[in-house]
């Protein structure tokens, strides 16, 4: 299939340009995993702990804290804060997407209204010198991260929801947190995650889990990545893979007992007798492979 946009007369005039390229090689892949995403205007909660939280970034807010509060708002169904005045990039990038300012509030004037049943979850950070003095350490109930843990790390009373992982940005862990988890992507989150994750791009770790991008002008979601691909690739193989397992096992398991049942005098027969733990034994070492993939 020919890349829509490819031959439209203002690429025929210059060179391509790695983007270009990138957007050119990846847009099959791309319209077949537009294809399985959510397009419902609501999915219910995933995360319930994390519903309802307030999400927000580091002080010294950047571009990263903001679209990732923002991002991960849209995806737990939260509200998005922010911990200090936005800088000009960010500002930019808000104003790129069609994002009013005032939809990400001051953390501590959110903090205020909602007293003592407000609870937060951390994205960007993890430190305590990168806190808001306004968070109570209490009111804590989620960490979503992209940073080593190397000092100052928060300490919580009880477990929370962490999600870290060692990629280039927070904005590429929420792009594919909606991805795997089949949300629909509200255009601008995926224009504003993709922009903060670009910004990032001198990392090689943000080209390769949120790389082809095509703007996501181009693309409702427009977030394709390979760690997606291939994550939902390993997810579909072992589906297939454990579903496999069982049918085989099912067949083994009815057939035994289908075999007892048409021949019910045959109790003194010399075969071994009918099996009580092989199918059950197979199933669970089945879902173990599985569930570790
Ligand atoms: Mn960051």
């Amino acid at each position: 299939m020919t890349s829509p946009h490819k031959s439209k007369p203002t690429y025929a005039a210059r060179e391509e340009t790695a983007l270009e390229a990138a957007v050119n090689r990846e847009w099959n892949a791309a319209q077949r995993l537009l294809s399985v995403l959510a397009t419902a205007e609501s999915v219910e909660t995933h995360v319930p702990e994390l519903h309802g939280a307030i999400f927000c970034g580091h002080l010294v807010a950047d571009l990263d804290s903001v679209a990732g509060a923002i991002g991960a708002a849209a995806l737990y169904g939260g509200v998005p804060a922010r911990a200090s005045e936005v800088n000009s990039e960010t500002e930019f990038a808000l104003a790129t997407w069609g994002i009013d300012l005032s939809r990400i509030r001051p953390v501590e004037q959110l903090l205020e209204e909602q007293g003592d049943s407000a609870r937060v979850c951390l994205v960007d950070f993890q430190q305590t010198t990168q806190l808001h003095p306004a968070i109570q350490p209490s009111k804590i109930v989620g960490v979503i991260d992209h940073h080593a843990l190397q000092s100052s790390t928060i300490v919580t009373q009880r477990p929370i929801f962490v999600d870290i992982r060692p990629w280039g940005s927070m904005s590429t862990i929420i792009a594919h947190s909606f991805v795997v988890l089949q949300r629909p992507m509200p255009r601008e989150v995926g224009g504003l995650l993709l922009q903060a994750s670009r910004a990032r791009s001198a990392c090689a770790a943000s080209r390769l889990h949120l790389g082809c991008l095509s703007a996501a002008s181009r693309l409702p979601l427009g977030c394709l990545s390979t760690a997606s691909r291939l994550h939902l690739g390993c997810l579909s193989a072992a589906s297939r893979l454990h579903l496999g397992r069982i049918s085989a096992a099912s067949r083994l398991h009815l057939g035994r007992i289908s075999r007892r049942r048409s021949s019910p005098t045959r109790s003194t027969c010399a075969r071994p007798p009918p099996p009580t733990g092989t199918a059950r034994s197979c199933l669970c070492s089945c879902s173990t492979r599985a569930s570790r993939t």
